[in-house]
């Protein structure tokens, strides 16, 4: 399943999910002559037995038909994390990152049987400068959805919706960026069906080789407004035709939702209603799939948050896969996505390919997750340098450059440096990691204050404010009457104090739990690399989604006597 709603009705799309051909690979081979294993599209190398903690190369491969002549293309919704791509033996593609999508076209391509390989890396190395070793962990294989579309020489390329709420209702700018793969100027034009209405959307030279933007701005009376309690969603249809032709050629479904956010009066509002978000940090990990979450579970994983009473969700520390955000559209559950990067050092952002890797995550992200209404906050760069004078440079290059891409959603990064920050007056939200009672025996109730003063002396003054990790290790089914670190009855004791705290702080706009599931981390050395069972064990459901006795505390705090909001 590539989306939760269909995106073509015109453009031939077909999902490349099931077995795949296997085979690790030594570094410096190509494409092997011989596959000894099978592995599932989507999938983790680390679920089959052989592979469990294999960390290098590994080739995917099978065959598709193609049942025209013209141009095709390769999606690959998330590979982790470098991709290089062959057509026939051809490379074709190379991608960074596991967490982003990407595409590969090729243009012209013969009727018949074809082969598709996948050389897919997930080792570090100096070519990495975002997948480290970390306190997660880095699978390897094809974790998100393959598809391959067949397309005329004239697509569009991607739709960019923005809602935007005004005294007469809602308008909507869209933006549509039409790609001409060919070899001459094509005139094109865009028919829209959006909220009841068609709208023709105008005309423009498609130059070849080229994506050409054509945008305009309408008004959507009448509308229904997305909310987190009636998450009302609309279908954003539009049709390509190319000059000299009767029929689309070419078309595109997004799915869309009205809602605006803003940060005023030291607040985060959503259609104008304060919001205070309450909710978790997830990994996508899994004891059964580790990344490479089935949709079912995604479900779980949502059903068990909204039982917990929770409305939000933090995307730590990567842009998610496109179905849990379409999930959280349809659920109503707020989002807070953030680019790929945990906890690194100034030295490792002066990393030679740190500035590329960041911008090409933070242009994937924004420009592939830009129509999820449930997205209502972008953010970078989780506890990096940001106390120091050359990683601000870095935190305001990026900022910037997702402001260029996107101006309607307030940025935000996580920052554990208390009162050394030097960034907060760079994004729109202040918000820290703090670990009251875990690594500190501190009172939450007095840091949460004096968070907000070191935010309103550094730049963060009248800006809302966000507690965006607190949490305690509790290991699962470990329960002793001493209450001890580590033992479930001192996480829930521990969860209790800080969520006793930030319920009751009236300038908080959020509180997002470390964390929702244990999650598996890297192996290794130093105190990160060796917690105990190679995981981070601060879940409040285990990597099974067996829940701690935490849980009960954070319903407790999130639902009854704590409205939605
Ligand atoms: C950090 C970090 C998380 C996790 C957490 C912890 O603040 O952002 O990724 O490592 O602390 O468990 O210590």
């Amino acid at each position: 399943m590539l989306r939760l709603f269909r995106t073509n009705e015109i453009r031939d799309v077909q999902e490349l999910e099931g077995d795949w051909d296997f085979q690790p690979i030594d570094g410096t081979v190509g494409l092997p002559s011989v596959y000894r294993y099978r592995m599932p599209v989507p999938g983790c190398w680390e679920m089959h037995p052989q592979f469990t903690t294999y960390r290098g190369k590994g080739v995917y491969r099978r065959t598709v038909e193609i049942s025209r002549k013209g141009a095709i293309r390769l999606v690959f919704k998330g590979v982790s994390h470098t991709a290089d791509v062959y057509f026939n033996g051809k490379p074709i593609g190379h991608h960074y990152n596991a967490y982003t999508p990407f595409a590969a076209v090729i243009p012209d391509v013969e009727p018949g049987t074809h082969e598709v390989a996948v050389i897919a890396d997930n080792s570090f190395g100096d070519s990495s400068a975002l997948h480290v070793p970390n306190d997660y962990y880095t699978y390897g294989g094809l974790i998100r959805p393959v598809a391959i579309e067949l397309l005329h020489e004239l697509f569009i390329e991607r739709i960019a919706f923005t809602p935007i709420r005004s005294a007469e209702g809602w308008q909507g700018t869209i933006r549509f960026y039409v790609r001409n793969i060919g070899k001459r100027v094509l005139r094109a034009r865009v028919q829209l069906h959006l909220a009841d209405r068609d709208i023709a959307a105008g005309e423009v030279d498609a130059l070849p080789g080229e994506i050409t933007e054509l945008s305009i701005t309408e008004s959507f009376p009448g509308v229904v407004p997305w909310s987190a309690n009636d998450p009302k969603l609309y279908l954003l249809n539009a049709q390509l035709y190319a000059e000299g032709q009767e029929a689309p050629v070419d078309d595109l479904i997004e799915r869309v939702g009205f809602r605006m956010v803003t940060t005023l009066n030291g607040r985060i509002q959503v259609n104008g209603e304060d919001v205070v978000l309450k909710g978790f940090n997830r990994h996508e990990d899994h004891a059964l799939a580790g990344a490479a979450i089935p949709y079912s579970l995604m479900v779980h994983d949502i059903e068990l948050m909204l039982d917990m009473g929770a409305n939000a969700v933090r995307t730590s520390h990567y842009p998610n896969d496109e179905r849990f955000l379409d999930l959280c559209d349809e659920r109503g559950l707020l989002v807070w996505e953030e680019n790929h990067a945990r906890g690194l050092s100034l030295e490792q952002m002066k990393h030679p390919l740190f500035a590329k890797q960041c911008e090409d995550c933070n242009r994937e992200m924004v420009e592939s997750h830009f129509n999820h209404p449930s997205i209502i906050i972008w953010a970078i760069l989780n506890e990096c340098a940001s106390d120091t004078p050359e990683g601000r440079g870095m935190y305001r290059t990026q900022l910037e450059q997702i402001r260029t891409i996107d101006a309607s959603r307030p940025l935000s990064f996580a920052s554990h440096h208390r009162d050394r920050e030097l960034c907060f007056d760079l994004a729109d939200i202040v918000s820290f990691n703090l670990y009251p009672l875990w690594y500190e025996d501190e009172d939450p109730q007095e840091l949460v204050k004096q968070a907000r003063l070191w935010a309103d002396q550094a730049g963060g003054l009248g800006k809302p404010m966000i507690m965006s990790e607190f949490g305690a290790d509790g290991y699962y089914g470990y329960r002793d009457p001493s209450r001890v670190k580590g033992t479930e009855e001192r996480q829930a004791d521990i969860m209790e104090r800080n969520l006793a705290a930030y319920t009751s702080a009236p300038f908080l706009s959020g509180m997002l739990i470390w964390q929702f599931c244990d999650c598996r981390v890297t192996e290794g050395t130093g105190w990160l690399l060796t917690r105990a069972g190679t995981q981070n064990s601060k879940g409040i459901v285990d990597r099974y989604r067996r829940p701690k006795l935490a849980y009960s505390v954070v319903k407790r705090y999130f639902t009854d006597q704590h409205p939605k909001y």
